[in-house]
């Protein structure tokens, strides 16, 4: 970046422990599903003067001065994503996900409602109703849950609880989920009981955007996502919508829930939708399901239980009971051997969620990377030793040189060591 030189003359400090992150996500893979990593254009746009500048309102309607260029840069990053997920209206300011789905909820219902969203420990996230989250703190969420023999959701049981519950809105859109989501059988339910249906689908952004997962946003009223998920842009959200709740969501983001919006960031999103909007990057998004894909049948030939027998998107969940190891004690080896992954609860996990029984692998960053299915399988038999060698130090250190050696092959974008 141009302005490295600046940081390394005025802190070294600094400097050094972001070279030593840049070192690590070199040398080490990545397989925490909700990560990835950006192109050294996003990475320039978000380090850009546009951090200076403060914009509160939308665009041509701003609470300070000086806001003629901002606002070019924000509609360019509504148009880009307008086309990207045929939406009739999106809100690009949300600082994050969680915020994004607090203004969600700020816009549709008030403290108290009824919400009805998946169990965290069944793949949903902790902004869909967890008791320790404002979510379930503020609103009445009732849950439903994934059926225990498939793994899956279970449209007739949807139905059944929110028929009896009676919800004010239905969340579908998942953490932890590997199959498709039937958003159509959801807008059908909620219809019945004249519920808003909010879609939250963070994780598959990019998929859907490439046309490789339905898309909700023609079906649902109301959809967030993040950015920096499978659609590989920089950390942050939107918001999406009918046109005919656009006021009500802009208002819940602006003045409801957040303040100046990072216009730094709008720059990298409209970034991050231009590059999605390119062919090249539905190549990508198609290799991810095939590299996950080839990851549930690399450790399912390998004897481990994988959540709903499969994927049909960037993630998987594995059972690890089977190897007398739990999912935080796996997470603890793998780094050992520089593989990231990120702990998991399995449906009805006996476990608590800080130490859970399963592991949630997800394939855009080695994706991004260019690592095609061989090298995914070759991935999964040194997770596969490193389980069943974990007290043999020796071991562990000889997988890390692998893994070292063949991250060696494939560059980091943006990342020069
Ligand atoms: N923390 C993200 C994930 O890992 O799925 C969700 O916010």
């Amino acid at each position: 970046m141009e302005n490295k030189k600046n940081l390394i003359k005025q802190d070294p400090e600094v400097t050094k422990i972001i070279n030593k992150e840049a070192k690590r996500q070199s040398e080490e893979l990545e397989f925490i599903a909700s990560e990835n990593y950006v192109s050294p254009a996003i990475m320039e746009a978000m380090g850009s003067v546009l951090t200076n500048k403060y914009s509160e309102g939308y665009p041509g309607s701003r609470y300070y001065g000086g806001n003629a260029v901002v606002d070019e840069i924000e509609n360019l990053a509504i148009e880009r994503a307008k086309k990207l997920f045929s939406a009739e209206h999106v809100n690009v300011q949300p600082l994050s996900g969680s915020p994004a789905n607090a203004a969600v909820y700020f816009a549709f219902l008030k403290p108290g409602d009824k919400v009805m969203g998946l169990k965290l420990d069944h793949g949903g996230h902790l902004s869909h109703g967890h008791p320790v989250n404002f979510s379930g703190m503020l609103y009445n969420f009732v849950q439903y849950e994934l059926d225990s023999k498939t793994g899956r959701v279970d449209m007739e049981k949807v139905r059944e609880v929110a028929l009896r519950e009676r919800p004010k809105m239905i969340v579908a859109g998942y953490s932890a989920y590997s199959r498709e989501i039937d958003w159509a059988g959801f807008k059908k339910i909620a219809d019945e009981i004249g519920a808003v249906t909010f879609a939250d689908i963070a994780h598959t952004a990019g998929l859907i955007a490439a046309g490789l997962l339905e898309n909700p946003v023609p079906i649902f009223d109301v959809i967030s996502t993040t950015t920096h998920k499978t659609l590989r842009g920089p950390r942050g959200a939107i918001v999406m919508c009918k046109e005919k709740f656009a006021k009500q969501v802009d208002r819940a983001v602006f003045p409801g829930m957040q303040g100046g919006p990072h216009d730094h960031i709008t720059a990298a999103k409209a970034v991050a939708f231009g590059e999605a909007l390119q062919p090249e990057f539905k190549v990508y998004a198609e290799q991810v399901i095939k590299n996950a894909t080839a990851m549930a049948e690399e450790f399912l030939q390998r004897g481990y239980r994988v959540v709903s027998g499969g994927t049909d998107n960037h993630l998987l969940v594995v059972d690890m009971t089977s190897k007398g190891i739990t999912g935080k004690e796996c997470e603890i080896v793998l780094e050992k051997i520089g593989i990231s992954v990120s702990r998991s609860t399995i449906p009805n996990d006996p476990n608590p969620p800080m130490n859970p029984s399963g592991v949630r692998f997800g394939t855009p960053a080695a994706t991004t990377r260019g690592m095609k299915e061989s090298e995914i399988k070759q991935v999964v038999s040194w997770i596969d030793d490193a389980i069943n060698d974990r007290n043999e130090d020796f071991k562990l250190e000889s997988l890390k040189e692998e893994v070292k050696n063949l991250c060696s092959k494939f560059p980091v974008p943006g990342i020069k060591l």
